[in-house]
């Protein structure tokens, strides 16, 4: 706009010099000159207006920009730890980064995890433990035989033990520079011992940072977790999965025998039907058995169960409380009350029987069962007409409560 001005106003002062001229020479007519002057005014006045125009426009974009830049977002306080890295080979759990959350590293299958498995993010926005590595699982004998050179003969065990090896020193520019494998500490005069950081010890305390769900075993520059007998080691290498021995015919039952599975075993067991006097029985399935018809005059065998169903079911050791066990359905009602009860008084400290709904019972536990243990339940059905007794029907559950708490 300054631009196009100058060059009016450049305009302008020709044209008036122009009209000097003319004024000093012969000039032209009076009239011929005013007109000229009203042009110039014409001019001037159409300057003014777009000069205006322009300022008004400039103002305005001023105006909105000032607007903009107050309302624009406070900047956010930084309340948030920093951002972790993703170890190579592995992945990060948990997205949180505010104080008090925690981010756990896992490996990929064949890699295991250097450094610190959980890291909490601080109340000084700094988090706790060191950056996790996820190093392959490499024995060090195997390495030192397949390696070759210069290399190979730098490391070598100090002792008879490969949890101490000297550290492979370079000579980088006049300097030396010592380095150990993953898996291992660096330490002595001159950088010159590798120590095998024992992974187990290092996380046997830590609160979740435990790196095995049973029993951790400490290896040259690494770490393996172990399982009890029944359990196999899971594909992260750190938890224990219960082998399914009834699925997978590593049992021993026989043809009359059902192979009930538990956590870290398994069971064979038989269903025998009652032996109760003046009534008898007969399997209506492997897992139930009906009282057969009773003589008319026969009051002990019609007051008998109608009928005694098996149930098995394998628990781990310690299950939180409370929590249904098991459900006991009328399938049909013939009575116009059913009732529900538990047999027994030994198993009364860790069960009690409670109505759902009107055809439905629940077994409930009430205190965590410490195993290994094995606990028989008896839950009872009665059927009434007008306080008439109409039915018995008993379920018997067979509870196995694992060792451990998987
Ligand atoms: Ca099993």
């Amino acid at each position: 706009m300054k631009k196009m001005n100058r060059r009016y106003c450049v305009l302008l002062s020709i044209f008036i010099c122009q009209v000097y001229t003319m004024l000093a020479q012969e000039c032209a007519g009076k009239q011929e000159l005013q007109s000229s002057i009203q042009q110039v005014h014409k001019l001037l006045s159409a300057q003014e207006a777009s000069y205006l125009q322009s300022l008004r426009t400039l103002r305005k974009k001023l105006n909105l920009l000032q607007y903009s830049v107050a309302h624009l977002p406070a900047k956010p306080k930084n309340f948030t730890c920093p951002n972790l890295d993703t170890p190579v080979n592995g992945r990060k759990l948990g997205t949180v980064l505010l104080p008090g959350h925690d981010v756990h590293f896992l490996c990929d299958v064949g890699y295991e995890l250097v450094g610190s498995e959980t890291r909490r993010c601080k109340d000084s926005l700094s988090w706790t433990g060191q950056q996790p590595l996820c190093k392959v699982f490499v024995s060090i004998t195997n390495t030192s035989s397949a390696s070759t050179g210069a290399e190979a003969a730098s490391s070598f065990p100090l002792t008879q033990s490969a949890f101490t090896w000297k550290s492979k020193c370079s000579q980088v520019q006049g300097t030396t520079l010592c380095t150990c494998e993953p898996g291992y500490t660096i330490s002595g005069r001159d950088n010159s011992i590798c120590t095998d950081i024992d992974e187990c010890k290092l996380f046997h305390n830590g609160q979740a940072g435990r790196l095995c769900l049973h029993s951790c075993v400490n290896t040259p520059g690494g770490y393996r977790c172990t399982c009890p007998a029944g359990y196999i080691v899971t594909q992260d290498g750190r938890s224990c999965k219960d082998i399914d021995e009834c699925s997978t015919r590593q049992n021993n039952c026989t043809r009359d025998q059902l192979c009930i599975n538990t956590y870290g075993g398994f069971q064979c067991v038989k269903v025998d039907c009652p032996h109760i006097r003046n009534a008898t029985y007969v399997k209506t399935s492997p897992v139930r058995c009906e009282r057969n018809p009773c003589p008319v005059d026969s009051m002990s065998c019609s007051q008998a169960p109608n009928s005694v169903s098996y149930h098995h079911m394998s628990v781990v050791s310690n299950l939180s409380t409370p929590r249904v066990m098991f459900r006991v359905s009328a399938v049909r009602m013939i009575g116009d009350t059913l009732r529900f009860a538990l047999l027994g008084g030994r198993i009364r400290r860790y069960f009690t029987v409670q109505r759902s709904d009107r055809q439905t019972g629940e077994l409930l536990l009430v205190s965590p069962v410490q195993g290994p243990v094995t606990l028989e339940v008896e839950v009872e059905m009665t059927e009434l007409e007008r306080r008439e007794l109409l039915g018995r029907y008993i379920t018997r559950i067979t509870i196995f409560v694992s060792q451990y708490e998987f």
